[in-house]
């Protein structure tokens, strides 16, 4: 096992990495900014080296800088967490370059999934349902209009570096067509510095369901089954759940078999989260991505694992050392991402905390690297706090997180704590029965 780990990144994410190596015996290295050196991540960890200035790409983007602070405090390993370098294959393999084990998938996993038809030929080859599209990226738009006419509208044209919702455009109609191949193909090429598209069916009211793995190197890969992501706003979520309240034990069988016997011919390793679209009872994946997410402390409550201290494991060559069998789910958890913007207008809304309080009680864990009188940098994410809070079932977890939502306190600056208040008392929300577009019309009904 190592003896000390690097931790490549800040905030909630950063402690996290921190805790599971302090379990097991693992001595920690926080990396900073300059914005960053009173930061909680930094004071807890065992040793801290200031990597730059504020902006990231200075900071936590600096490869160099974070490779030389592992050299000379003597680090075994780096922990990316999500974001910043944690999907960059050059990255990875400077890190093994350099000697040291990067606590992830390989390099050329990591580059085959940032490219989103590489991944999907991939899948398509390895049987994992997808949705119909274009058989690779699409060369003229004579090909375009080909592959619209086979597969119907509406279609989506998507940029193959891209992800996230960027560079994306939806034709309804012929007529539309053309406008949305050179919309998509400038906005790939501005966001991406690359013009490859990429042709979909466009599913008009899906649900965004994602599937946890973990493989080791050893050819054992098993799954921890689906995170609900569907309330989002702009691509950016806000509240995630364990299991799906749409998802049947033997749908989740049945996708988990698929998936896992994928990965294993693919031979990948580590963590990883396919993410599908799902509308009439049919998955679709779309995207693979290659690192911890955020997201992950749902699929810990119900399964009852640190996804963290496996990734370390898996990364120092130990073996699973259990089945798919072994893994139960437990229970209904959600999480509610806190961040530090206008409820309404999500104006970012950096400052100075004046006073935090933490829920507690049973089921209540909450992920957050604030305290009282820190000061929320302008610089990065505006994550603060993850609260998740695992009960039976799920009316219970909702009223376990409407209890705790109204004992957090974090004032000073504004956070997006009264919109979950008002999304957990939405009757809509509590059915389980919305699409990816239901957060978008609930925001604009508050704003009036
Ligand atoms: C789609 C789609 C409908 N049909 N693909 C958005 C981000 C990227 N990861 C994939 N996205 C979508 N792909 C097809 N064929 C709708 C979306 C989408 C979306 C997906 C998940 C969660 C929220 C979303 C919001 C808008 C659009």
């Amino acid at each position: 096992m190592f003896g000390k780990v690097l931790i490549a990144n800040r905030g909630e994410i950063a402690l996290r990495v921190h805790r599971a190596c302090q379990e097991m015996g693992i001595r920690t290295v926080a990396v900073h900014s300059t914005a960053d050196a009173t930061a909680m991540h930094v004071r807890l960890a065992d040793e801290s080296v200031c990597i730059g200035p504020p902006n990231a790409r200075d900071s936590y983007l600096n490869t160099a800088a974070i490779l030389s602070a592992a050299t000379i405090t003597g680090a075994d390993a780096v922990h990316p967490g999500y974001g910043f370098l944690s999907e960059n294959a050059r990255f990875a393999e400077m890190v093994e370059a350099h000697g040291l084990k990067f606590i992830g998938p390989s390099p050329d996993h990591i580059r085959m999934m940032g490219d989103k038809i590489a991944a999907k030929d991939a899948m398509r080859r390895l049987d994992v349902p997808l949705v119909p599209g274009s058989p690779g990226a699409l060369e003229s738009l004579e090909e375009a209009r080909a592959v619209a006419d086979q597969i119907k509208y509406p279609v989506l044209i998507k940029a193959a570096a891209g992800g996230g919702g960027r560079g994306m455009k939806v034709a309804r109609s012929a007529d539309e067509l053309e406008e949305a191949w050179r919309v998509a193909r400038t906005e790939a090429k501005s966001a991406f510095g690359d013009d490859s598209v990429y042709m979909e069916k466009y599913l008009d009211r899906p649900r965004h369901i994602e599937l946890q793995v973990l493989a080791d190197t050893h050819g054992n890969v098993v799954h921890f089954g689906e995170r609900d992501c569907s309330l989002q706003r702009r691509h950016q979520k806000l509240v995630e759940e364990a299991g799906s309240p749409v998802l049947s034990a033997a749908d989740r069988e049945a996708l988990g078999a698929r998936v896992t016997s994928a990965l294993a011919k693919l031979g990948y390793r580590n963590a990883g989260t396919l993410e599908f679209l799902w509308q009439d009872g049919q998955f679709a994946f779309i995207e693979m991505n290659t690192r911890l997410q955020v997201e992950h402390p749902v699929t810990e409550m119900v399964c009852g694992i640190d996804l963290v201290k496996e990734q370390i494991r898996i990364a120092a060559g130990e073996p699973l050392g259990y089945g798919q069998g072994d893994i139960r789910f437990a229970g209904h958890a959600i999480e509610c991402r806190i961040t530090a913007e206008d409820p309404e207008t999500f104006a970012p809304s950096p400052g100075r905390v004046n006073t935090y309080h933490a829920p507690g009680g049973l089921g209540v864990r909450v992920d957050s690297a604030l305290y009282s009188g820190y000061t929320v940098p302008p610089h990065y994410d505006s994550l603060v706090a993850k609260l998740v809070v695992h009960a039976p079932s799920r009316p219970e977890a909702i009223g376990r997180m409407r209890r705790a939502l109204s004992e957090m306190v974090v004032a000073g600056i504004r956070t997006t704590l009264p919109l979950h208040q008002a999304v957990m008392d939405d009757p809509e929300f509590q059915s389980g029965e919305y699409t990816i577009h239901w957060l978008e019309r609930f925001v604009a009904g508050r704003q009036g």
